[in-house]
C-alpha cells in the first residue's frame, strides 16, 4: 500500500505539483510512515527522474524549478517530524553549515541541517551562496567543531578545497570539515584533505559523530 503513495510522492515532484506534494508528506506522516522512507522512497525518486531528463536535454529550468519547489514544499511537511523524533538535547558538537558560494541548491543541505539539529548538533545554517570567507568568519565567532559544505555543482564542488586551506590560514586548522552533496565522494574528501563525508543526511551524522569520537 505505501508503494501506490512513494510512487505518489515521486509522481507529484515529476509535476511539479507544490500542494499535492505537501498534501503526500501529510499523508505520510498521518499514516505513521518514517519521514525519511517518505524521502529517500518517495520524493526524492521524482527529483532524480526530473535531474536525469534535464541532463538529457528532455526537461527544461522550469520543470528542474517546479521540481525543486515541490520537493521543498514536500520537505518542510517532513522536517518538524524528523527533528521531533530526535528528542535527545545533549549537545554533541557546534556545526557551521551551508552550501557554497555560487550554489544555491539548498533542499539536502537543509536535511542535513535537521537532521544533525535533531541528533544533537548545535548547528549555524547559514543558507546557500555562503563565501568561504563568512564560513571562517562564522565558525571562529561560534567555536565551531566542524564546517559542513555542500555542493551540488561540479563547478561549485571545487571551492570545497577552498575552505580547508582558508580554514588552515586562519589558525582553525582543528576544525573539522565535512562535504557532502550529489557530485561529491569520498575519493573527493581525501584529495582536498577534508575530514569527513557522507553520500546522505543520516550518514551525515554519523560521520559528525565520528569525527568528533561521539560515536
Ligand atoms: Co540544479 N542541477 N541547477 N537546480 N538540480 C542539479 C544538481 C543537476 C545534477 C541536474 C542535472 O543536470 N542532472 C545539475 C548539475 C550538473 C553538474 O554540475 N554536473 C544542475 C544544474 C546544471 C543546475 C543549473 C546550473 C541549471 C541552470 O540554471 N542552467 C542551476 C544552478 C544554480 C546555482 O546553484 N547557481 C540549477 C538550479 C536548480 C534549481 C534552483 C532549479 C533547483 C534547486 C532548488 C533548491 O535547492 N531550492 C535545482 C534542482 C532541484 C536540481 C536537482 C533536480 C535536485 C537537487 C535536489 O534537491 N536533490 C539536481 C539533480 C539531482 O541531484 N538529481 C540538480 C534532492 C536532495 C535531497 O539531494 O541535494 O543531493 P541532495 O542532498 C543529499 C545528498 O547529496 C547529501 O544528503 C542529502 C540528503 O540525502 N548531502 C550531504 C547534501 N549535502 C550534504 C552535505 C554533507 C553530507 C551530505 O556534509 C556536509
Amino acid at each position: 500500500m505505501n508503494d501506490n503513495l512513494y510512487s505518489a510522492m515521486a509522481q507529484s515532484i515529476i509535476d511539479g505539483e507544490i500542494e499535492q506534494a505537501a498534501e503526500l508528506a501529510n499523508r505520510a506522516i498521518e499514516q505513521g510512515i518514517e519521514p525519511l522512507d517518505a524521502i529517500n522512497k518517495g520524493f526524492i525518486l521524482g527529483v532524480n527522474t526530473v535531474g536525469e531528463a534535464f541532463s538529457c536535454g528532455d526537461a527544461f529550468l522550469p520543470e528542474l524549478v517546479m521540481a525543486g519547489e515541490a520537493m521543498k514544499a514536500a520537505v518542510e511537511v517532513l522536517e518538524p517530524e524528523l527533528a521531533r523524533r530526535g528528542e535527545k538535547r545533549e549537545v554533541l558538537g557546534v556545526v557551521v553549515l551551508g552550501t557554497i558560494e555560487g550554489d544555491i541548491h539548498d533542499i539536502g543541505k537543509t536535511l542535513v541541517g535537521t537532521m544533525m539539529s535533531a541528533a544533537g548538533f548545535e548547528v549555524y545554517d547559514l543558507g546557500v551562496d555562503v563565501p568561504v570567507v563568512t564560513l571562517v568568519e562564522k565558525a571562529r565567532e561560534v567555536k565551531a567543531d566542524i564546517v559542513a559544505v555542500s555542493a551540488l555543482l561540479t563547478t561549485t564542488m571545487v571551492r570545497q578545497s577552498n575552505l580547508v586551506e582558508a580554514l588552515e590560514d586562519a589558525g582553525l586548522g582543528n576544525v573539522k570539515v565535512m562535504v557532502g552533496g550529489a557530485p561529491v565522494t569520498r575519493s573527493w574528501m581525501e584529495e582536498i584533505g577534508a575530514d569527513g563525508y557522507s553520500e546522505d543526511a543520516i550518514g551525515a551524522v554519523s560521520a559528525a559523530k565520528e569525527l568528533l569520537g561521539k560515536d
